[in-house]
């Protein structure tokens, strides 16, 4: 794979800094921000005034870059999300301004350390899961790679929540972030945009123009005020901006002076304001069909797209050649509105005919789908959908009105067609449809996924307009997730291959290969191994008060709970194990450690009962001492950005073992890869291309193929208890779900569980084929436990695994975007 090898400045004196001067104003910042020294300031203080010396020597980039693209007329890409899984800024932010380590020397001058320091700041975590960190790896990558882009979202006061465990439970913590304030945020309240919601719309006719007029009226109004967070560039100068919207109320009249009518309207408009962004919605994969979500949609496209258009207007008068200057990239159907939106401006707004605002509006939306989960696909009721955007729901329904007409000419009387591809649909608007019809471009994110949907998904869509689709690999940053997370491995690996040039390009990390079969570098690379594991099994002694032995096979899986995920397929092995080393205590088997992190939707109670069952299996195991500790179980309290880098730099084993077809691609899965640790898992979502890169030895794979999993879908699943009949193993630990083993005797704890694989209530019985793939990935753990135990093979395995991760950068998936979609143009920056 390649990728672009623009040579970048990394000689920290090429960006200007100067440890005296830097310490100096860190000192200077704790007296004016909280008129405190060294002495008096509270660790939380310290990071404030480190934070804002930070954003100082961001500034100057920041107005270069903005004055460079500026100057070069360049063409942005609006990265429109309703998540940014931004994670911590100040320890990114060092590293990609080149001067992590002279400001580590300075802290410890000052007799700081760095890493207390970084664990002041609050995850910034404005997302859920994979669609959310992709958002922040992408606007990473962008930076990195001179390419202009707008991340556009949503400054939500509470992000995801926090999450403890109580007896076991999931308890949610509401997760005020901002309650100390964000040192790198940038209020920009001259760009605050109006956003209209409800009303009616009056038709009027235009005399001059010979054409109806339609105005908006009786509706709410809300102020949109961004905020900008930038976004630093590896070693090029180059700051972008995450742009994400408040919502305040509209003041522009004195309450008291109105009439009752206004009045009210003042009021419902200050509601409207208030709640609007109030929480990011918990949820992972699946869609929730509230009015304020989709309020939240429109506040944040609309509020984006009059900017992108009003910055536009500064410089260019001629709006059909916005396509030139701008694309909107859709992350996911989140931000679909945003084709109406456009459509309403350019011709309520600017007075266009529907044939040139269409033509305008096709050639800058593109959309990316994340997933084929049925639950996940966003489609709103009709009526509630007018009632809060009448203007919009009409131009929906001309969208939709001529694009039948186009599916009609091209396919008379296949009504099945229609059916199937029409926006609007037994009075639902599908947005996906909406953003396929409107988008220049539809992408997956891994080769499988994509397949299935051209062939099975959207296959409609496909045959129809081929052209459209196209894939995009997904992609992570290994400035975050391999230089940030994992500082002793970037060394090295800096040091091997003798050059530090793989930070910009990844796939340089290649000759690592060179030493997979060296003894020296394979004790040092399982040394370093080793060290992280110390690390991480620290975090869990302090946060979950667990031991951990360093020495055992750390075999991990954390991602958001979730039943195709199968984190259920996981911990009822881990029941097998148990079960099995009970019955035959001299068992060969490598002591393990099983670490779980998950956080399971708020409202999503088969998810809850798993983390209950993970608990609860955990505290049998640990205590029993029968197993003397070769079965571990551990439950990561609050697995999210942050402590994740410290989780992937010290696994061994990566659980990727969703039911294939079902995980749209993963990115978990890269960030293992990258840091050595060897995938278990299904041949799904990227795993097949994490599996193509690093050889099928070199993987643990196991289950059911897509194909399998979908044949046996069309045909109304399988019939579990089969299994359940005729492997007594898998009967036992069904059974144990009830008979209280794992619950102190309580038989009803898990007996939901236990239902869904013989007598669901509602739906297929083991929908996500989870006793299907039993055996097969019992089999393979198996595998792994003997290989681990070839210390070599093990170091080798791993090694290599590192050394062909180069493609999983989210700097060659942004490339590939750059060149089939958006087509920007590098700028370079100087100070
Ligand atoms: C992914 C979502 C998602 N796909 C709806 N879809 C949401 C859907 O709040 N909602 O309504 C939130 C999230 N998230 C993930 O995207 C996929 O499951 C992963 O496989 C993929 O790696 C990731 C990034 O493409």
């Amino acid at each position: 794979m390649e990728t672009n090898t623009e040579t970048v400045v990394k000689n920290p004196t090429a960006i200007g800094f100067d440890k005296e001067v830097f310490k100096k104003n860190v000192l200077d910042n704790l007296k004016s921000l909280f008129r405190k020294t060294m002495e008096t300031a509270s660790q939380q203080e310290i990071f404030q005034a480190v934070a804002f010396e930070v954003k100082d020597l961001i500034i100057d980039r920041w107005l270069a870059t903005q004055k460079a693209y500026k100057e070069q007329d360049a063409k942005y890409v609006y990265y429109l999300s309703m998540e940014f899984l931004m994670g911590r800024a100040l320890g990114n932010n060092l590293i990609n301004l080149c001067c992590y380590d002279e400001v580590a020397e300075v802290l410890e001058e000052l007799g700081l350390d760095i890493n207390v320091i970084e664990d002041q700041e609050p995850d910034a975590a404005l997302g859920n899961g994979g669609l959310g960190r992709l958002a922040a790896c992408f606007i990473e990558s962008l930076s990195t790679l001179n390419y202009p882009v707008y991340g556009c979202g949503i400054r939500y006061k509470y992000g995801m929540f926090k999450q403890e465990i109580h007896d076991g439970y999931q308890v949610e913590v509401p997760d005020n972030w901002l309650e100390n304030g964000n040192p790198f945020e940038i209020k920009r309240p001259e760009y605050t945009q109006t956003v209209k919601f409800g009303g009616y719309v009056r038709i009027e006719w235009d005399a001059e123009r010979q054409r109806n007029r339609f105005i908006h009226d009786g509706y709410q109004a809300v102020n949109a005020v961004p905020y900008d967070i930038p976004v630093v560039g590896y070693g090029n100068n180059v700051v972008n901006v995450l742009r994400i919207w408040d919502a305040q109320p509209i003041q522009e009249f004195n309450l008291a002076s109105f009439d009752k009518g206004d009045y009210l309207q003042a009021v419902e408009q200050e509601n409207l304001a208030k709640n609007i962004v109030d929480v990011l919605y918990p949820n992972d994969n699946h869609y929730s069909g509230k009015e304020l979500r989709l309020k939240q949609q429109y506040f944040f496209v609309s509020a984006s797209v009059q900017q992108a258009i009003r910055k536009y207007k500064e410089t260019h008068s001629d709006l059909h050649k916005l396509p030139e200057k701008v694309c909107f990239q859709l992350n996911d159907t989140h931000p679909t509105v945003t084709v109406p939106e456009l459509m309403r401006i350019l011709l309520d707004e600017e007075g266009m005919e529907w044939d040139e605002a269409w033509d305008i509006t096709t050639k800058c939306c593109a959309y990316t789908n994340h997933t084929i989960m049925a639950e996940a696909l966003e489609k709103w009721p009709v009526d509630l959908f007018m009632r809060l955007l009448p203007r919009i729901y009409q131009i929906v329904q001309e969208i939709n009105r001529r694009f039948l007409i186009e599916v009609e000419e091209r396919y008379p009387n296949q009504y099945n067609k229609i059916r199937s591809m029409a926006i609007l649909y037994e009075g639902q608007v599908r947005m996906a449809n909406m953003a396929i019809v409107a988008g220049f471009s539809v992408n997956g994110v891994a080769r499988l996924h994509t397949e299935i949907l051209e062939k099975r998904e959207l296959r409609d869509f496909y045959e129809m307009m081929p052209e459209k689709f196209n894939n995009k690999t997904n992609g992570i940053t290994q400035r975050r997730f391999l230089l940030h997370g994992n500082p002793l491995l970037a060394s090295w690996v800096t040091e091997k291959i003798g050059t530090d040039k793989w930070i910009t390009d990844l796939p340089l990390i290649k000759g690592l290969e060179a030493y997979a079969d060296d003894t020296k570098a394979q004790q040092e690379f399982m040394d370093i191994k080793y060290k992280n594991k110390l690390r991480l099994a620290k975090y869990i002694k302090e946060h979950n008060h667990i031991d951990v032995d360093p020495n055992s096979i750390y075999d991990v899986q954390v991602k958001r709970l979730h039943e195709y995920k199968r984190q259920l397929l996981n911990i009822l092995h881990v029941m097998y194990l148990y079960n099995q080393m009970k019955a035959n205590p001299q068992m060969d088997f490598y002591p393990t450690t099983f670490i779980f992190g998950a956080k399971a939707a708020a409202g999503y109670k088969r998810a809850k009962e798993t983390i209950k069952l993970i608990n609860s299996v955990a505290d049998v195991v640990n205590n029993d001492p029968d197993i003397r500790g070769r079965i571990k179980v551990v439950f990561i309290e609050n697995y999210r950005v942050s402590n994740a880098e410290i989780i992937f730099a010290a696994s061994d084993v990566s659980e990727q073992i969703s039911t294939a077809s079902k995980e749209a691609s993963g990115t978990g899965n890269m960030k293992f890869m990258l840091n050595g640790a060897v995938t278990l898992g299904t041949m799904d979502g990227a795993n097949v291309e994490i599996v193509e890169e690093v050889g099928a030895e070199n993987a643990f794979i196991f289950g059911m193929s897509s194909e399998e999993v979908m044949a046996y879908e069309a045909n109304g699943g399988y019939h579990p208890e089969e299994i359940y009949r005729n492997d007594p193993d898998i009967h036992r630990i069904l059974d144990q779900l009830v008979d209280g083993t794992f619950s102190h005797g309580d038989r009803e704890m898990f007996r939901e569980i236990y239902n869904s694989f013989l007598a669901p209530s509602y739906g297929r019985a083991d929908q996500y084929f989870i006793l299907k793939d039993f055996r097969s990935y019992a089999e393979a753990r198996e595998r792994v436990n003997k290989a681990y135990q070839d210390k070599a093979r093990w170091a080798k395995m791993a090694m290599l695994n590192t050394a062909n991760s180069g493609k999983f950068t989210s700097d060659r998936t942004i490339e590939e975007y750059v060149r089939d979609i958006w087509h920007l143009k590098k700028v370079q920056v100087t100070l």
